[in-house]
């Protein structure tokens, strides 16, 4: 007789949950692309994922802009945009929301879309794991000169060739593999103000580049100061460190309950990893965070 998958018993189990929110007095949350596809953003790994058949990890990298700036700046330009057209969602509004009632709740996000900020979630409560689109910094390691709040779109005029044919409104024509990308010269890209040699880049952290040690250490510090009572794990795939290593970073065993919102929580892998005191909510992030946390 075949084993059947014994349902664990806080999967799906709202009342449960709410139970132990008001008991929690520390809670801790990772976010991934999957909070913001509501807002109409691909996530890496879905459907979306790819961008003119490249795959997103093969271009957010620091080799691939030392090979082709302009094909990466492409590559930003357009997530800029949509990101600039996206608007934050009632997942984001939901944790901002829950950030106000706790002070003791810190969200670690790893997108960088800026719809954290433009949900009002609370700066204190928030760290940008891998940065954002609309910080722009000196590709030279030894500069340190850092852009915060740069909205522009496209990123510069050069981009502006890449996308003459494009109707106002519309996304920047780089989405048609077929469309043949302008050819702009790496010397129209803006060089950073500061040391006038290194090249302007996103300030995202790229596959192979450090986070911010001193965020790093704030977050640590953060976990370390008193037990964590629930980390809700939204909308990743838990692929990518450090981001991925923290739910079990600041699990207390038998205390923690880690409470996984993702459209696939109800596979019989994910399932199999619940603990007796964690959970797991399947489906839409901004159908359940205002469920699960209002
Ligand atoms: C570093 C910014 C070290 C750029 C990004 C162990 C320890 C340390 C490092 C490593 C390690 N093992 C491997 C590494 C290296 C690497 C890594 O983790 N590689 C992976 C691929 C194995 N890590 C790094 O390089 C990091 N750097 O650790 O440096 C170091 C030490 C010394 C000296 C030098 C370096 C830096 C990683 C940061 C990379 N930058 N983003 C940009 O955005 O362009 S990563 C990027 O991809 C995102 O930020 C995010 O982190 C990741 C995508 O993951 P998700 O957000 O989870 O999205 P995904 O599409 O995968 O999944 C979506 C999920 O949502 C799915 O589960 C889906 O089911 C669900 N979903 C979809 N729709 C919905 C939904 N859920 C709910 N509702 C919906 N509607
Ligand atoms: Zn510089």
């Amino acid at each position: 007789m075949k084993a059947t998958l014994a349902i664990p018993k806080n999967y799906n189990n709202v009342a449960a949950f709410h139970e132990k929110l008001a008991a929690s007095k520390r809670i801790l949350a990772v976010c991934g692309a999957g909070l913001s596809a509501a807002s109409g953003l691909p996530t890496f790994r879905g459907a979306g994922g790819l961008w003119r058949n490249y795959d997103a990890t093969e271009l957010a990298t620091p080799g691939a802009f030392r090979q082709d700036p302009v094909l990466v700046w492409l590559f930003y330009a357009y997530r800029r945009h949509m990101a600039l057209k996206a608007k934050p969602n009632a997942g984001h509004h939901a944790l901002a929301a829950l950030a106000k009632k706790m002070p003791e709740f810190l969200c670690l996000s790893q997108n960088v879309d800026n719809l954290h900020p433009r949900a009002n979630h609370p700066d204190d409560q928030l760290k940008l794991l891998h940065g954002s689109l609309f910080d722009i910094k000196c590709f030279n390691k030894s500069c340190g000169w850092i852009e915060h709040h740069n909205y522009a779109d496209p990123f510069c005029p050069a981009l502006v060739a890449a996308s003459e044919d494009v109707e106002p409104g519309k996304a920047l024509p780089l989405l048609d593999p077929k469309q043949k990308l302008a050819k702009i010269p790496e010397s129209e890209l803006p060089k950073c103000p500061s040391c006038k040699t290194g090249l302007q880049r996103p300030g995202v952290v790229w596959f192979g580049e450090q986070l911010d040690e001193q965020m790093l250490r704030d977050i640590d510090a953060w976990i370390d100061r008193h037990v964590v009572d629930m980390v809700l794990v939204i909308g990743t795939s838990s692929v990518v460190y450090p981001a991925a290593g923290y739910a079990e970073k600041a699990r207390t065993e038998g205390h923690t309950s880690v409470v996984t919102v993702n459209l696939d929580a109800a596979t019989p892998e994910n399932l199999y990893q619940l603990e007796d005191e964690d959970f797991a909510f399947a489906g839409d992030a901004v159908v359940l965070l205002p469920q699960l946390l209002e």
